[in-house]
């Protein structure tokens, strides 16, 4: 045999015995799976579930619970406010907003307790400038709206009082933006599950929303 074959034959094995050896290496290694960022009441964490919501991983981001201290404070006293016996003895006249739509809203639920997160986008077409002042759901004991802020390179959260959104103008909660933070559920919520939302806005206006609950792994609705 010549020179040239032998050395011909050695690649072609060589070759072969890598592309088995990478193909086996794929075949068995573990999925890949996205980190997640999740706000808590001790900061923000980030962490990774497999698809049957196995924690595979956590790490903190940041340890900076102040703005949620804050903000649940905020909401203990408003609800204390409202729990407060009516001055005039009248019940506020809320209004449903025909004008305001708000579509694809769902909930990224996760496992052992940590707090969900609310999505949603919202069109104004009442023709005028419209103020989202809070959100709640008679299913969970907290809802905050929550901004997703960079500080010195770290991501921290931090509560939204309000949000304005000009006439004809949208606003859209996603996970690279904002959330809903949702906690202290009142009821077995799972993947599938639908919740209500009541929206607020300035000048007694609500909108009623059903949002989809789906997994720690979900993205969109
Ligand atoms: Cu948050």
């Amino acid at each position: 045999m010549n020179a040239f074959l032998k050395k011909l034959i050695g690649i072609t094995a060589l070759a072969l015995f890598a592309g088995t050896a990478w193909w086996a290496v794929e075949y068995f290694k573990e999925p890949q799976y996205d980190w997640i960022e999740v706000c808590t009441m001790e900061g923000v964490k980030r962490v990774k579930y497999d698809n049957e919501g196995n924690l595979l991983a956590e790490e903190w981001i940041s340890q900076v619970p102040a703005h949620v201290l804050a903000a649940i404070e905020e909401a203990n006293k408003t609800e204390t406010a409202n729990n407060s016996p009516p001055q005039t003895g009248f019940e506020e006249p809320y209004a449903e907003l025909d004008k305001v739509q708000i579509e694809q809203c769902w909930v990224r639920l996760l496992p052992s307790n940590l707090p969900a997160a609310g999505y949603f986008e919202l069109k104004n077409n009442t023709g005028q400038e419209l103020v989202l002042t809070g959100v709640e759901s008679k299913d969970y004991g907290v809802a905050i709206l929550h901004e997703n802020v960079k500080k010195q390179g770290m991501l921290t959260m931090v509560a939204l009082p309000e949000v304005r959104i000009p006439a004809s103008g949208q606003l859209s909660f996603s996970p690279i933006t904002n959330h809903i933070m949702l906690e202290n559920s009142n009821r077995a919520l799972k993947s599938g599950d639908f919740i209500g939302l009541i929206f607020y806005f300035q000048g007694n206006g609500i909108k009623t929303v059903q949002c989809k609950m789906k997994g720690p792994n979900a993205l969109s609705y």
